[in-house]
This record gives structure tokens, sequence and C-alpha cells, in this order.
């Protein structure tokens, strides 16, 4: 139990700072109450508090002067004969790679899902159009695929905040790891961060807890480090990390191509891109400033870049992030080892609080993340490399329209009947959307090459379509 001379030093802290509000609530609470309160406060940093007030006051600090973005350049996905002959080489060397056993995924999956509105984490989330596959146990029998394919694969990194740790952990001791090795799957947890009301101050989510959300993916490179995450990678001889996000059943985590391309090319962090849907896409943008590599958020891309043409009436900047990176473990330690700092991003947002009274209310207020991307600009050589939205991206964010689980159900259908229609297979008969219902298990096939090599194989009747599994 906490003294009560620890309690007044917590007080006085918070009060030298602006914050004794976050006290108000305190005489209602039990003895166990006040425990969690303290607990909670003792875990914010009130000099990170003072950066985030400065923040919200000053000018928006990821804004990007118009005159300074130029178009990155991409190994574009239609490609001249130089660039086939380097896919050669790049293709065999990620396979090379992936044999040794020297890349480990690293999927991030600590943010709350807000906008989809699902209560369990979001990679519980039944993402495949006949089985209904939770998006972890899709991305496990990808890594039981690539295991298969290449005969080895490092472990999985597997990166959760406060609010998705222990239900994720949950899931995968219920479903037995989906046969994975418990020793190849680690879990660590990023940090969490406070949010602020307009006037900078701390907002209390309950008397007895401040509001705190996790600190963005960028948190990730700190918690590898913090967590021993990043010394489990050493000791596994893990060189390379295959990023992926926990939204994207189409993320291919084992692409050889990209891979190979970031090693040969000597990256130290890369990206895929895909050409942006249209302008107002919500995808961050590839581009250049001042010579550096850098990925600028949606939201930060000012309207006049954002709908820039070029003399075909084609976007300028098109190349749309789809969270798909390769990190080399080396710039990860160099990026850590001084206590690196990624620039914080400010979002007003309305907040669920308490009111000093014990009301439940939303008010205006302010979240802050750092995001992984902004460590391009830090990594020197890069590539971005260009891929085909139908095969690597159609993520789940929304509760329905664009991006939602029915477009994600939507695009896998269409994935697979062209790949049976590639194979010459009779496809089911279309529903009423005039989807043919096809899954391929990733274990069955892992991309179209390998499922043309078994389209022999009968499918398995299931919920009105066909599936091909192992
Ligand atoms: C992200 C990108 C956007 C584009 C798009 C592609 C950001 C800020 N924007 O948009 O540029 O590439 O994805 O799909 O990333 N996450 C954590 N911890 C956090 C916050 C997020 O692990 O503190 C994970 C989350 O579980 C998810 C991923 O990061 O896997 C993306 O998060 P998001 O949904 O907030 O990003 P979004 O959709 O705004």
């Amino acid at each position: 139990m906490r003294s009560a001379i620890q309690a007044d030093l917590l007080r006085r802290r918070f009060a030298d700072a602006g914050q004794e509000h976050v006290f108000a609530g305190e005489r209602s609470l039990d003895v166990a109450g006040r425990e969690r309160l303290y607990a909670a406060l003792a875990t914010i940093d009130l000099g990170l508090v003072a950066e985030f007030q400065r923040l919200t006051r000053g000018p928006a600090a990821a804004g990007v002067a118009p005159s300074r973005f130029e178009p990155a350049e991409v190994f574009p996905l239609r490609r001249g004969p130089s660039e086939l002959a380097e896919e050669r080489r790049a293709r065999q060397r990620g396979a090379e790679m992936l044999r040794a056993g020297t890349v480990g995924w690293l999927l991030v999956a600590g943010g709350q899902a807000s906008r989809l509105g699902h209560d369990a984490p979001k990679g519980c989330f039944p993402v495949t159009p006949l089985t209904g596959t939770s998006l972890y146990e899709l991305f496990a029998q990808k890594l039981h695929a690539a295991r298969a394919r290449h005969g080895a694969l490092g472990p999985w990194y597997v990166m959760t905040s406060e609010a998705t740790d222990v239900p994720t952990r949950e899931y995968f001791e219920r479903e037995r790891y989906f046969g994975l090795d418990p020793r190849d799957v680690v879990f660590f947890r990023q940090s969490m961060v406070p949010a602020l009301d307009t006037a900078g101050r701390i907002l209390m989510a309950a008397p007895d807890a401040p509001f705190l959300a996790p600190n963005g993916h960028g948190g990730l490179l700190a918690a590898l480090a913090t967590s021993g995450a990043l010394e489990h990678a050493r000791d596994r001889g893990v060189e390379t990390f295959s990023y992926f996000q926990v939204d994207n059943p189409l993320a291919w985590p084992s692409d050889p191509l990209f891979l190979g391309l970031h090693a040969l090319r000597g990256a130290r962090m890369s990206s895929k891109v895909v050409k942006k849907r249209d302008a107002a896409e919500k995808v961050g943008v590839l581009g250049r400033v001042d010579g550096r590599l850098t990925c600028i958020e949606y939201s930060d891309l000012p309207a006049t870049l954002r709908e820039a043409r070029d003399e075909r009436g084609e976007l300028v900047f098109w190349a749309g992030n789809i969270a798909l990176h390769v990190l080399d473990r080396a710039f990860v330690e160099d990026l850590t080892r001084g206590g690196l700092q990624l620039p914080w991003h400010v979002a007003r947002k309305r907040i669920p609080t308490t009111a000093a009274d014990g009301v439940r209310t939303e008010v205006e207020g302010y979240k802050f993340e750092t995001f992984v991307f902004d460590a391009l600009s830090l990594a020197g050589p890069s590539v971005v490399l260009e891929v085909a939205r139908e095969r690597e991206f159609s993520p789940v964010k929304n509760k329905d329209g664009e991006d939602s689980a029915s477009t994600a159900r939507r695009d896998q259908c269409r994935l697979f009947a062209s790949w049976a229609a590639r194979a010459g297979i009779a496809l089911p008969p279309p529903d009423v959307e005039g989807l043919h219902r096809i899954e391929v298990d990733p274990r069955f096939a892992e991309d179209e090459a390998e499922f043309l090599a078994r389209a022999s194989a009968k499918p398995r009747e299931v919920a009105g379509g066909h599936l091909y599994a192992p």
C-alpha cells in the first residue's frame, strides 16, 4: 500500500504542474480506489504533459510546406527490363532470408478499434468470407504457410496495449496458439499517455483513473527495446522485422520480393504503397521533404497536395501507405539506443470522461500519438515498393461502408476468384451481390502461383461457397 507521504508527494507534483483536479474525485473513493488512482497517476510523465500542452498551443507540428513535398521514387508495379532483372535477384535473396529464419514478424495490435465498434481486440474479429476465421488466426495460418514454404521463419512479435493485452493473450491461450509453438510468439505492450482537455488539463476517465490512450504505433520502437523483445530477437538471430497492421487480412509479411529488395538495396526501413483510390482516401502518402523520405498522414496533407494532378490528370501524390514495412533489427537498435523520441501528432477528438460530479460525458480534447513511419526519415536508404491493392490491402476499419468487414470479405472473394479463374476452375455461382464466394486458406496457397500449382484439388462446399483448405 502506498504511504500517506507518497500520496502527498504525488499530490504536490500534480499541483505544481497545475493538474490538482485529478484528485477531485478522491474523497468519493474507497481505499482500493485511491490506490488505483495513485498507481495510475504515478505512471504519468508530467514533463511529457507539459510538452503536450505546448503542442496544442503552438502551430501544427506535423504540417508540411507544400513547396517542400516531392513524390518519392517508387519500384513500380509495371516493371521494365532492368527492374525485372532486379526483381528476380530480390526474390531469390528474400527467399534466402526466409529460409535462414532471420525474418521476424512484427504485428501492431494495440489500437482501440473505436471506429469498428468491436468489444474484443480487432485481431479477434472474424474476417474471412466463408469460415469467419479471425484476423489473428488468419495471420497464424500465414505463418504456418510461410514456414512450410520456406522451411523456417523467425518468431512473431505482437504489440498490444493496456486494452488489448490480456484479451489477446487469453485468446491465443484458448486457441492453443493456433498450433504455433508459444515460444515463437512474443507479446509486448506499448505505453499509454494521457489525453488533455482544451485547457490543457489531464482528462479523467473515472474518479480513480486518468484517461490514458496508447501512444501510437510509433511506441513500438521504445516498447521493443524496453520489453526485452528486441533482445529476444537478437538472441533468436532475427536480422529483419516484417511489420504489418492487425486490420489488413491481405497483409503478406513473408513476401520474398519486398524483403529481398530491401536487403539488396541496403535499406534500413522500407515501405509498400498502392495507388490511392482517390484523393480523399484515408491513407498516408509517401514523399520526400528536403530529400528525406517521409510519410505524411492524410490528416496532415494540405488539400493542394492531396488534390494535385499531373498533366495526365493523375494524382501527383498517389503513393498510399498501406503500413507494410521492413525494418532492420540493427536500425531499431540504433534508434532506441539513445532514447529516441519520434514527433508527437495531436488529434482533436471527443473523449469519454467523467465530470467532477461523477457524471459520464464526452468532452472536446486532444489525444497524442507517435507514428512508426516517422522513422523513415531517419533510415537513410529505403525502398518504396508499389504493390497491387487487390492482392495486399483491404483493411477493416469501419463498421460499414469503405474499409469495413464487408469490403474486406468482398475483396478476399474477388482475389481468390481471380486465382480460380486463372486456373480455369469452375467458380461457385454468384451470390446476390454478384460475388463468387471463395476462400483460400493460406496453408493451401499463399499466392496465385501456389494456387495454380494445386488447382487440381477439390474445394469443400462451405456456406454456399468453395473453400480451398489443406
Ligand atoms: C493507418 C495509417 C495510414 C494508412 C492506413 C493504412 C496511421 C496514423 N495512419 O491509418 O497512413 O497507412 O493505416 O491502413 O497509422 N496501433 C497500435 N497502437 C496505437 C495505435 C495504432 O498498435 O497506439 C495499430 C492498430 O492496432 C492498427 C494500426 O496501428 O493495427 C493502425 O492504426 P489506426 O487504425 O489508428 O490507423 P489508421 O487507420 O488511421
